[in-house]
């Protein structure tokens, strides 16, 4: 079949809009029609080159939602007209890591998928004859993918896609990274560098698990009144402090933070997150994604002292488990999603996504198709 998709032909290039060809889904997988789709830093950073597995070409894309239109030989789990979230960290249930119990990172497909390739080693998209890769498993800036049966979470049909999609990274990444990974407890002192799709959501789950001081750390001004929004009780641009971040925000904490989330890919903001912490029991952990050939590095007295150093991919959530449940979570008003999405776009528009949020504009942009 024929599918529209903004094509990245080539690294820090536009994004085109062109009509590809898909071939359907082959045993174990489905044909997903994308209803929606967000646009995610890490989206921004594959397209400018910064990306050590990135691929030209290629279709990006990696937080949508949809609907099932067709299922491939051996399917069981999913049918057509389910809706569901395509997920860049399956869920397999029965390779070694989904086994253990203790991570959410499914290695069954891991490999092809950086390959840019389903798991059979093959492309299904191209246009005019030449291959072109598939982003994250995933590829949701097509307006029809294919993706493996265990990576498609079914999610419950009341959910409206354009913010359902959402789910699909920045809303489980940051609830999940205070939920699942860091386990931040009722009374804590919390702070969040980077203040954008990610750590707004960081931040709302820190106030939902009923931490004390939640203090929000961004270099652009304009995040203090979306910070407060969403549970931050403290605001601080680096930018307008006398001395150093680091020693400002242990005074505010009385000795260092419980719990700190780097939000930003900034591995200088890595370090400066890892000595905020408190010294004996303070947590951080690294989100973002630093550019490829970056480094974090830190005095390891700074360890030989407590803090700990975690890092978390989607939150730490089991796609195909957890991800209809933050959907309900969602629904039934426990997280907020509306506000966060700031620019609704058509697919032709979607390079102005793209500009909005380097301009720092925008909290999350979402493509309709
Ligand atoms: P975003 O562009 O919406 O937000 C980034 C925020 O960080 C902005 O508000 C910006 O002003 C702020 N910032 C940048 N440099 C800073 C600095 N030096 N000090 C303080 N603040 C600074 O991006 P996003 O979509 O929220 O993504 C954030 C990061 O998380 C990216 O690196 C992205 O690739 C990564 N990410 C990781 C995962 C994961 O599973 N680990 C999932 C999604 C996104
Ligand atoms: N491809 C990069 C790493 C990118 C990365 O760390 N991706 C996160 C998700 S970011 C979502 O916005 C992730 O899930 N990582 C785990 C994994 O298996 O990719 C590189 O450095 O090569
Ligand atoms: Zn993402």
């Amino acid at each position: 079949m024929k599918t529209r998709a903004a094509v990245a032909f080539e690294a820090k290039k536009p994004l085109e809009i062109v009509e590809i060809d898909l071939e359907g889904p082959k045993v174990g997988e489905v044909l997903v029609e994308i209803m929606a789709t967000g646009i995610c830093h890490t989206d921004a950073y594959t397209l400018d080159g910064l990306d050590s597995e990135g691929l030209f070409p290629s279709v990006l894309g990696h937080e949508g939602a949809g609907i099932v239109r067709a299922v491939g030989a051996g399917v069981k789990s999913l049918k057509q007209d389910d809706h569901v979230i395509p997920l860049y960290t399956p869920e397999c249930r029965q390779c070694k890591s989904c086994l253990s119990g203790k991570t959410n990172l499914c290695t069954a497909i891991r490999a092809t998928q950086g390959q840019g390739l389903m798991p059979d080693g093959t492309s299904r998209m191209s246009y005019k004859g030449e291959t072109i890769y598939h982003y994250m498993g995933c590829s949701t800036f097509s307006n029809f993918i294919v993706v493996p049966e265990i990576a498609v979470a079914k999610i419950r049909e009341d959910a409206p896609f354009d913010k359902a999609c959402y789910v699909g990274c920045g809303v489980t990444t940051g609830v999940g990274a205070v939920t699942n990974t860091a386990k931040v407890e009722a009374g804590a002192n919390v702070v969040v560098f980077g203040l954008g799709g990610i750590g707004l959501n960081v931040l709302q789950a820190a106030r939902m698990v009923g931490a004390d001081k939640i203090i929000g750390v961004d270099l652009n001004s304009d995040k203090k009144s979306w910070g407060e929004q969403f549970g931050m009780t403290h605001f601080v641009n680096p930018s307008e402090i006398d001395g150093d971040i680091v020693e400002h925000l242990v005074a505010l904490t009385d000795g260092g933070a419980d719990y700190t989330f780097d939000c930003t890919g900034n591995t200088t903001v890595m370090r400066q997150a890892l000595e905020a912490c408190h010294r004996g029991w303070g947590v951080s952990t690294v989100i973002g994604v630093a550019e490829a050939g970056k480094e974090i590095s830190t005095r390891p007295f700074q360890l030989v002292t407590g803090r700990v150093w975690k890092g978390t991919a989607f939150g730490s959530a089991k796609g195909r488990t957890d991800v209809p449940k933050i959907v309900d979570w969602y629904m039934n008003g426990k997280i907020e999603i509306d506000p966060m999405i700031t620019h609704v776009l058509d697919l032709e528009d979607i390079n102005k996504g793209f500009d909005l949020m380097h301009a720092g504009e925008s909290i999350r942009s979402v493509v309709v198709f």
